[in-house]
């Protein structure tokens, strides 16, 4: 007899949408909503925004929902709140990112996104905390995502899957987003496979290839949202000058730090965006 399956999203022969069918379920049931309309990944720096965005009337542990894996990364929440947001609409924002630097596989790393428009979401918000190329960019800036390249060399889609990824990060959720702060500036995101951060040499190359932020997250999961029909809307809070393009070397310490100090902001930001989308 083999060993027996660690994860149900490792068994090849499991089908990932029934796992996140399963999970929406699963949420529907802990929550009491039935189905959630927006979704909202908050990544480093973002976690604030869920304590601004309406009121939180249930909290899971995401480890407790199928498919879900506890979180590598302190900082990084672990939690499923459902929030009834003050125009009645109901948002299921995760906490818990799996990250394809893991080395868990793709599927684990975009079962939420599944989970979440098997959940009834139309709407997915994807943030995360990455690395500015634009040298104008001060560490705690946001912007918004309007492209991205994937450098992972990875994919979400199984077998011949050809999707198109035309205005990917919907142009139509970028104008609400500049009419609550015309402020907001906008680039292009290159998802690199991480843990480490770039060598100032990858980051000049995401630079000629038409890049401005640099990060380990966002491009996986905006392919499977485009996959389950979800609109898509990208934010990154620049932590930090990509290496190279800041004097000083990168650390995670000075990351979260711009982090912190960035949360108040773009929490208050986001929940303002929330609720016009
Ligand atoms: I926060 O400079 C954060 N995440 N790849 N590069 C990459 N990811 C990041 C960075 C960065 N900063």
């Amino acid at each position: 007899m083999s060993a027996p399956i660690q994860h149900p999203l490792d068994d090849p022969q499991v089908d990932p949408f029934e796992i996140a069918s399963q999970a929406a379920a699963e949420i529907a049931e802990r929550t009491g909503v039935a189905s959630h309309d927006i979704a909202l990944t908050l990544g480093s720096g973002w976690g604030k925004a869920a304590d601004l965005i309406g009121a939180t009337t249930a909290t899971v542990q995401a480890s407790e929902i199928i498919g879900f894996s506890t979180p590598a990364l302190a900082g990084h929440v672990g939690t499923l709140r459902s929030i009834e947001l003050p125009n009645g609409k109901r948002a299921l924002v995760i906490g818990a990112r799996t990250h394809f630097y893991e080395g868990h596989g793709v599927r684990r790393v975009v079962h939420s996104v599944r989970t979440a428009a098997a959940a009834g979401v139309k709407t997915m918000i994807l943030t995360n905390g990455a690395g500015g190329i634009r040298e104008t960019w001060k560490p705690g800036t946001p912007v918004l995502i309007s492209d991205h390249i994937n450098l992972t060399g990875a994919s979400p889609l199984e077998g011949a899957t050809f999707i198109d990824l035309t205005d990917l990060y919907s142009s139509r959720l970028r104008e609400i987003a500049r009419s609550v702060d015309p402020s907001l500036d906008e680039g292009v995101y290159c998802q690199f496979r991480g843990p480490q951060y770039e060598t100032p040499a990858e980051v000049q190359m995401a630079k000629s290839f038409g890049g401005h932020i640099v990060g380990m997250s966002t491009a996986l999961e905006a392919i499977a949202a485009r996959q389950a029909g979800m609109e898509i809307l990208g934010m990154s809070l620049i932590t930090n000058l990509a290496a190279g393009i800041q004097k000083t070397p990168l650390s995670h310490a000075e990351v979260l730090e711009a982090g912190k100090n960035a949360e108040a902001v773009i929490g208050d930001l986001l929940a303002r965006i929330v609720v016009e989308l």
